[in-house]
């Protein structure tokens, strides 16, 4: 699907405020700070900064529990640092979306202040409020995304109020008329500012089903099939898409968990109206077994490509795909899918960067992702902020037993704090995020990892990234060429075509730390040396015209025709 969109053809950067840059030496990152790294984004080369909610919050979930949608966090900096930033960034170039976070708002919003002061206020039905059942059993069994019961008893109406995630980010009632036109509002209010679109935080949860049904006999349990893709998801996004978004050239992007890439197309098309993309997650749910995330399993290579080959089939020429393997949620990607060893840190970081770059859809950077930043293992739990961790760690340990030893390997392998230590700018103190102590620790291999020594060396992390986001700007086929996967059983080697107006290129990348060799079909026999077009080692090794011997993470794309 090509329409030449700014959202197709620029890469998007991802900064997560409060690690990104601290300029006033309170631990804390803040606006001033990303004014003072626009040129460290414009020398990279992104043409899109998604940046994680400023809003005004109490911080429960550090900035996704909104309690005023036009203000901007104290922490953070003011309105007016607000706008310095979205006019340094134009000036750039670059364009600014940012995150909507309207499944749920913080419970310190004053719309909940008020649709909890009785059964009989205006605001009561911005939430969504149920009696309990007979003898304290909540209004129904779902669980909420982060532990415990979805539903929080409130004494003042002897009801309880429904809240997905933490039982201070209560869910919006997307129901009542009257609280989409305040979300419609508020959208309007930032566009008008002159934001380039929005990320929507899980805004596939907004419809729930009639009567909020439980989820089978148990006590507790998920109730995803009751909320995830509601019966009237659509058409409020389409209304969403008319009242708020149609009058502006937004780029918009629908975070949805457990989204197919059936239902993908049915958001993303053209003529749906309501997203240009999505954010999918059968790709984050490889490594993990029953259970969820924290029941971590080595992930396999034919899962990844499976799920890879669903997702690019599934939308070429319906509709488009985010392109991203790390987020402010989830662990770095070099630990995770690649090698963080002093060995193979840095080519498996490129050829996860390759892949990443080299698939039809858009790709995302997350900060820190371009100098190859890892996995943080802190000693303690006392250490980690996120308030999912600390739901999990209390759960395991506490209420189930689990040993501390096995509940820290999966906060080590699957913690949202990995992704949340602070940006690795220099060898100072601190890795030059913060003159003050930070409010999350810095990992202690900042000494090594930098941008500072990514800036200053020309094989680096950072200059590979820079090369494939010229070469996206300088290849369509890079951006819109049909996918076709190659040698699919192949153990190691993930290869797969690009095929544009008759140009077609080979991407062979070697996912495992040893030496593999790959057959040729006869078809893709033409590469060689003149070529090239990229590649994560800088000499090519010793191969005949049948076959390509990949060394340890060695990513290499040719042009065959
Ligand atoms: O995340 C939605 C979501 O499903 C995540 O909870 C994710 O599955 C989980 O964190 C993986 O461990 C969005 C935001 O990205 C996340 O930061 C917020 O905590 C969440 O919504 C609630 O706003
Ligand atoms: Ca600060």
């Amino acid at each position: 699907m090509t329409t030449g969109a700014f959202w197709q053809e620029e890469v998007v950067y991802q900064i997560y405020p409060r690690s990104f840059k601290d300029s006033n030496g309170d631990g804390v990152g803040d606006i001033p700070g990303i004014i003072g790294k626009l040129d460290y984004l414009k020398e990279l080369g992104i043409g899109i900064v998604w940046l994680s909610p400023v809003y005004q919050s109490p911080n429960d979930d550090n900035g996704y529990d909104i309690s005023d949608y036009e203000a901007i966090m104290d922490e953070f900096g003011t309105m007016e640092d607000w706008e310095a930033l979205l006019e340094g960034l134009h000036a750039r170039g670059i364009k600014l979306i940012m995150d909507l976070v309207v499944n749920h708002s913080s419970d310190e919003h004053r719309w909940f202040e008020e649709s909890r002061k009785s059964k009989d206020n205006p605001y009561r039905d911005y939430y969504i409020w149920r009696p309990g059942k007979a003898d304290g059993v909540e209004p129904n069994n779902w669980v909420s995304v982060f532990g415990g019961s979805a539903w929080q008893y409130d004494e003042a109406t002897d009801e309880y109020y429904l809240h997905l995630f933490t039982r201070k980010q209560p869910d919006l009632n997307w129901e009542n008329p009257k609280l989409r036109e305040e979300v419609y509002k508020m959208m309007k209010f930032w566009l008008d500012k002159g934001i380039d679109g929005f990320r929507m935080d899980v805004i596939n949860f907004i419809s729930k089903a009639d009567g909020l049904p439980s989820a089978g006999d148990d006590r507790y349990a998920w109730g995803g099939e009751f909320f995830m893709g509601g019966p009237r998801i659509h058409e409020y996004m389409r209304e969403m898409n008319e009242r708020a978004l149609s009058r502006y050239d937004a780029m918009t992007v629908g975070e949805m968990p457990g989204v197919t890439p059936e239902e993908a197309v049915k958001f993303t098309s053209p003529e749906s109206r309501e997203v240009n993309v999505v954010f999918q997650f059968e790709t984050m749910d490889i490594d993990s077994g029953e259970g969820g995330k924290w029941n971590v399993k080595p992930w396999r290579l034919a899962d990844l490509k499976a799920v890879t080959n669903k997702w690019q089939y599934g939308l070429n020429g319906k509709g488009w795909n985010s392109l991203y393997l790390n987020n402010h949620d989830q662990p770095r990607m070099v630990s995770r899918f690649g090698s963080d060893s002093a060995e193979y840190r840095k080519p498996s970081a490129k050829m996860l960067a390759t892949f990443l770059h080299t698939l039809q859809g858009t790709p995302y950077i997350y900060q820190g992702e371009e100098i190859g930043m890892t996995n943080v293992q802190f000693g303690s739990i006392e250490e980690y902020k996120d308030v999912e961790t600390h739901n999990y760690y209390r759960e395991a340990v506490r209420d189930r037993g689990e040993p501390v030893d096995r509940v820290m390997a999966s906060i080590y392998a699957k913690g949202r704090d990995n992704a949340r230590t602070p940006m690795q700018w220099d060898g100072s103190a601190q890795a030059g995020f913060t003159t003050g102590t930070p409010w999350i620790a810095v990992n202690p291999n900042y000494a090594s990892i930098n941008a500072e020594e990514s800036l200053q060396d020309s094989d680096s992390i950072f200059r590979y990234y820079q090369r494939l986001i010229k070469l996206r700007k300088a290849n369509p086929i890079m951006i819109y060429g049909d996918y076709n996967i190659v040698a699919e059983e192949h153990e190691q080697i993930y290869a797969y075509t690009r095929e544009w107006q008759g140009e077609k290129w080979l991407v062979a990348l070697n996912f495992s730390a040893d030496d593999a060799r790959f057959e040729l079909p006869e078809a893709l026999r033409g590469c060689s040396e003149e070529n090239l077009i990229v590649a994560n080692y800088d000499d090519e090794p010793n191969r005949s015209s049948a076959e390509l011997n990949l060394r340890a993470y060695e990513a290499r794309v040719y042009r065959i025709v």
